[in-house]
C-alpha cells in the first residue's frame, strides 16, 4: 500500500476555476470599480501563472487602467485579492463548486485503509477551508493529516516547496508517495520533489501531457481513458489501483 496521497486542489478536487474563482475575480473587480473582466478564455491563459495575488499582478502589466506605480499595483492586488476570497467563499457556501465525480469516494478509500491524505495547494489557505467545509461537514479536517496551503509554501507551484513542506509533514519519502494534479506546473511541483503524480485532467487542463506521469485520465469517477487502463471491473479509480500503479515503478518504497 501507498504511504500518503498528496492531493491539489484547484481543478482536482474541484472544478473551482471557471466558475468559482473567475467569476469571484470579476465580482471584485466590479466592487471596487475596477474596469476589466476575465473572459473565461483570457482567464485560462492566465492560469499559467499561479497564485492568484500573482495573476492579478502578471495581468495589470497589460491593462492600461492600471495604476502606473509597483506600491500601488501590490497594494490594488492585495485589496482586489482579498475581496476575490470573500466572493469566492460565497460561491462554494452556494453549493456551486461540487467535489469532482470519484473523489469522496477515494477518500473513504484512504479512510478505511489509514491512508494519510495531505492537501497541497498553492490556494489561499481559507479558499481550501471553504471547499472542505462545505462539501466534508465542519469536522473536515480530520480526514487530513496535513494541508499545504500558500501561506505555507510562499514558493508556488511548479516549484516543489509545497510538495516538500507536505513530506516534511508527513515524515514520509517522496517515493513512498502519489500525488494527483491537474495542471503542468502542478505535474511538474510533484514530480521535482520527486513524488509519483495521478493526473486527473481538468476543464483548463485538459491537454495536460502526459509526461512523467504514473497514470493520466479524465477524472477518478471515469472508466474509459486511464493510461495505463483500469483493472478490469472498476467502476471508478481506486486506492488499490493507485497502490498497483505505484508498485510498478522500480523506486516505489513501501511505507
Ligand atoms: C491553484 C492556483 C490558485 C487558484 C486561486 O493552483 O494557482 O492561484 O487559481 O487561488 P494549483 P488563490 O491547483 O496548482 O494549486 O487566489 O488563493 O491563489
Ligand atoms: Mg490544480
Amino acid at each position: 500500500m501507498i504511504g500518503a496521497l498528496l492531493w491539489d486542489v484547484d481543478g482536482t478536487l474541484a472544478e473551482t476555476e471557471r466558475d468559482g474563482h473567475r467569476v469571484a475575480f470579476n465580482l471584485a473587480f466590479a466592487a471596487a470599480a475596477v474596469p476589466w473582466r476575465w473572459s473565461e478564455q483570457r482567464y485560462g491563459d492566465l492560469l499559467r501563472v499561479t497564485g492568484g495575488r500573482e495573476r492579478l499582478l502578471h495581468d495589470m502589466e497589460v491593462q492600461a487602467e492600471a495604476p502606473r506605480a509597483e506600491a500601488q499595483r501590490r497594494e490594488l492586488a492585495a485589496r482586489l485579492h482579498a475581496l476575490k476570497n470573500e466572493f469566492y467563499a460565497e460561491i462554494v457556501e452556494r453549493g456551486e463548486l461540487p467535489l469532482r465525480p470519484g473523489v469522496s469516494e477515494l477518500l473513504d478509500d484512504c479512510r478505511r485503509a489509514k491512508v494519510p491524505v495531505a492537501i497541497v495547494t498553492t490556494t489561499t489557505r481559507a479558499n481550501v477551508v471553504a471547499l472542505l467545509r462545505r462539501h466534508l461537514g465542519t469536522d473536515w479536517a480530520w480526514r487530513f493529516a496535513v494541508l499545504v496551503c500558500a501561506e505555507d509554501a510562499p514558493r508556488k507551484k511548479p516549484d516543489p516547496q509545497a510538495y516538500q513542506v507536505a513530506l516534511g509533514e508527513l515524515a514520509l519519502p517522496a517515493s513512498a508517495c502519489v500525488a494527483i494534479e491537474d495542471s503542468p506546473a502542478g505535474v511538474a511541483a510533484a514530480r521535482a520533489a520527486g513524488v509519483a503524480v495521478l493526473l486527473t485532467r481538468s476543464y483548463y487542463f485538459s491537454q495536460t501531457p502526459p509526461d512523467g506521469t504514473l497514470a493520466a485520465g479524465p477524472g477518478l469517477g471515469v472508466t474509459a481513458g486511464w493510461d495505463p487502463p483500469l483493472a478490469a471491473g472498476d467502476s471508478r479509480v481506486n486506492l488499490a489501483q493507485i497502490a498497483r500503479w505505484h508498485a510498478t515503478l522500480p523506486t516505489a518504497a513501501v511505507a
